[in-house]
């Protein structure tokens, strides 16, 4: 048949079919006998990659959501037509007048085609073009109707279906994954009460106070408007000339120049709900509550010069990442966790709650966890699913209610209204991904690409036509939470509270709740972006703005400019500022997680004259551990081992180099060592190990590749602390179990280097 002699051979055959006089007949019409794979019926259960697109159903017991199965389109078993469904004959050719003529106008096949083509793109998101998404369900622990009447927390081990995208937040569609930015953590949950939108970030805090500066902020990180300058990044003129006059940004930009912003995986980072929501119980009474996303994987990130060359290496690193766990049945799950306090609670801190520039610290309020979210399902499409989805912070239920946050209030306008441009209209709540799995009954109507066919006459309400339906829900329906502080009068102002003019207090909190390391990247990364800075007063500006967070981190970055720290800048108060102890999970460190070595991706790199049973064993044993293992090698082939057999290589150096990897093992054998001695991408490959402090592991005569990218012996030696390890094949034990720790943990950043070993 058809298929199978197109999977065979390498050529088309349909190609006979064009030329000459056979050209008036078309070819064989049906050439699909194979049933396609989702022909077959159910894949509830399935766990692990298919060759089906997408992931198949959800595998746990929860409706897909926004019942997707009503609009999947499958072509396996079926004939080509066109949009209106008429069968089509040759899918080659265009309607010429004669052999060598030109192309006929009536071609209403082809015009078809390349019209729809034409119209293939939508604008993409003004910010957060650039994202992933999966879909997944959210489990509640434990029933909380006391404090909120939202749906999802009705009951302990009640499910909703969710669907998650992840996202940079400044460059474009199609630009890299592993920039230093924010990453947008947007949830949408299906609930039996309608849609609810989670619109959060990774970082808790944010840039700016008021709605009203989201443009300039964006216009200024945004590509330079002469030149479109650069690409998904912050480290240029416009972005740090805003900034740096807009001082109630300096905590955020501490996160942001944090390895926060350069996480090592989309499952391995925190999410926030970043402003005050409400929570709202049956009898109307509310407290105010902070949203925290937990990932059950521990909190992991790159390191600058990695993630950099990761740019050039798999721009697609993170949703690759994401979809390849999803494809291996190693679910992404993170905790739901929330921080409740009253009105009364919030008056009483240093800090206005309304501030999305201040955090509330987990000491003050701890973090209450409630229910967890697992990601167990690839989108079918990008296009329909992950492109089209529209979250909105307007999107609320029954049971959340939005606090006054000035930030927050501008983007329940936003979002709703950028859909309408980009998805077309205002029926994008039509479209499946964004269609609620309750039932949507109003008196809205027409309008672009309208789907319901709505019945009767009645429109309107009231009316007695049909009956009063649809009816008013009352006390069922979303109703506003009402305030426990008595709230007098007051004048319409444009302006600020008083505790938003505290900008310092809270990016120091953030600073001296840092590791060592995890400081020196945040001055080496003010380092690096103000180098590239081209005017010089931008950069005494910041270190003016630095030098009321923190001496230290003012006189580090200085001297990384080759500057001196000026006088600080004014502060927009007298109030004497608040003084806060370190908080430890600020920290990434506090967050090992519970994933260990699971999904993490092992290099074992190797030669002619490997030792093929030690790797063989290393292999196995990673596998059976949940780690992704590769044998990894100059070129693709076979290797020949030491004891005469062969072993295939998986990837070569070129096109998967070393900072695709968690780890690397250098397997044993004096010629595959020599070989990779000589080798530069060899070297190469181990000295960015070392570098970005990955665990190493050298077996045997593989520590010789170490000695010749320059490891400096003293390390090379037995050093626990440092994740490196050299054993003989015969005692790989110890050592293995040694190294799968350290790759499971937080890397050991005393090894870390600024520049190479060599
Ligand atoms: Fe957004 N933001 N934002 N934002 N945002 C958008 O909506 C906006 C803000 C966030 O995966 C846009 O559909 C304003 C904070 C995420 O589809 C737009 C303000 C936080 C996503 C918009 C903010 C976010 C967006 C662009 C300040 C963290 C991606 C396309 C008042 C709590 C959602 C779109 C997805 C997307 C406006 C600030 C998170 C234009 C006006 C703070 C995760 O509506």
């Amino acid at each position: 048949g058809g298929q199978q002699m197109a999977a065979d051979m390498p050529f088309n055959a349909n190609k006979a079919g064009e030329h000459g006089e056979a050209a008036r007949t078309p070819q064989a019409g049906k050439t699909c006998p194979v049933p396609h794979p989702a022909a077959t019926g159910s894949t509830v259960g399935e766990t692990t990659a298919s060759a089906k697109t997408g992931s198949g159903v959800p595998p746990v017991g929860v409706c897909p959501a926004g019942d997707l199965d009503r609009v999947r389109a499958d072509a396996g078993e079926q004939r080509l037509t066109t949009n209106q469904g008429v069968p089509v004959a040759d899918n080659q050719n265009s309607l010429k007048v004669g052999l060598r003529g030109p192309t006929a106008l009536e071609d209403f096949i082809l015009r078809e085609k390349i019209t729809h083509f034409d119209h293939e793109r939508i604008p993409e998101r003004v910010v957060h073009a650039r994202g992933s998404a999966a879909h997944g369900y959210f489990e509640s622990y434990q029933d909380l109707s006391d404090i909120t009447r939202a749906a999802p927390f009705a009951a302990a081990g009640k499910r909703t279906p969710v669907f998650v995208r992840f996202s940079t937040v400044a460059g474009e569609r199609g630009s890299a994954d592993t920039v230093r930015d924010v990453r947008g953590f947007a949830v949408k949950f299906y609930t039996d009460e309608g849609n609810w939108d989670l619109v959060g970030n990774n970082i808790p805090v944010f840039f700016i106070q008021d709605a009203m500066k989201f443009p300039d902020l964006i216009h200024s990180v945004k590509p330079e408007p002469h030149n479109a300058i650069p690409q998904a990044a912050s480290a240029h003129d416009t972005f740090w000339d805003f900034v740096t006059l807009m001082p109630e940004s300096t905590h955020m930009l501490m996160w942001h120049l944090s390895d926060r912003a350069i996480p090592r995986s989309y499952r391995t980072m925190q999410g926030f709900g970043v402003h005050t929501f409400r929570l709202v119980n049956a009898q109307g009474e509310s407290v105010f509550c902070k949203f925290h996303w937990q990932p059950v994987g521990g909190t992991h990130s790159l390191v600058w010069d990695e993630a950099a060359k990761i740019i050039g290496a798999d721009p697609d690193f993170h949703r690759r990442d994401l979809w390849e766990a999803i494809e291996a049945g190693a679910y992404p799950e993170w905790e739901l966790g929330l921080q409740i306090f009253t009105e009364e609670q919030a008056e009483s801190f240093p800090f206005d709650v309304l501030d999305a520039t201040k955090l509330v610290p987990e000491e003050l309020v701890p973090v209450q966890v409630v229910g967890k979210m697992t990601l167990n399902r690839n989108p079918d499409n990008f296009f329909a699913e992950t492109e089209q989805v529209a979250f909105c912070t307007a999107h609320i239920v029954p049971g959340i209610d939005f606090s006054n946050d000035p930030l927050l209030q501008g983007r329940i306008h936003s979002y709703l209204d950028t859909q309408i441009s980009r998805l077309g209209g205002a029926n994008f709540h039509e479209i499946p991904i964004n269609a609620p799995l309750a039932p949507v009954h109003n008196n809205q109507r027409d309008g672009m690409h309208r789907q319901a066919v709505h019945r009767g006459r009645v429109a309107y309400e009231p009316n007695s036509l049909g009956g009063g339906c649809p009816f008013q829900a009352g006390m069922a329906g979303f109703t506003t939470a009402r305030s426990q502080m008595p709230q007098p009068p007051e004048d319409k102002v444009r302006g600020k509270p008083e505790l938003f003019a505290d900008h310092y207090s809270q990016a120091r909190l953030f600073w001296i709740s840092q590791t060592p390391a995890e400081q020196a990247h945040i001055v080496n990364a003010y380092r690096f972006e103000l180098s590239r800075v081209t005017v010089p007063a931008i950069r005494v500006r910041l270190l003016s703005m630095l030098a009321n967070v923190d001496p230290i981190l003012a006189e580090g970055v200085a001297q990384g400019l080759g500057m001196e720290v000026p006088p600080p800048m004014p502060l927009a108060t007298d109030a004497p500022p608040p003084q806060y102890e370190p908080s430890p999970p600020l920290s990434l460190l506090a967050r090992p997680g519970a994933l260990g070595v699971k999904t993490r991706k092992v290099a074992i790199l190797a030669g002619h004259g490997v030792e093929a049973d030690s790797v063989k064993a290393i292999y196995a044993e990673l596998l059976a551990a949940g780690a992704t293992p590769r044998v990894v090698a100059p070129q693709l082939g076979q290797l020949a081992a030491a004891d005469g057999s062969r072993l295939d290589i998986e990837i070569s150096i070129e096109a998967a180099p070393a900072v695709l990897y968690d780890a690397v093992i250098i397997a044993g054998g004096a010629t595959s060592a020599a070989m990779l001695a000589a080798d530069s991408d060899a070297r190469d490959f181990v000295r960015q190990q070392y570098r970005h402090c990955k665990p190493i592991l050298a077996v045997g005569a593989g520590k010789d590749l170490l000695t010749a990218a320059g490891i400096p012996p003293a390390m090379q030696d037995g050093a626990p602390d440092l994740a490196l390890w050299q054993v003989e094949a015969g005692a790989l034990d110890g050592a293995l179990a040694a190294f799968k720790e350290a790759l499971a943990g937080h890397r050991p950043f005393q090894r870390e280097t600024d520049a190479a070993p060599l």
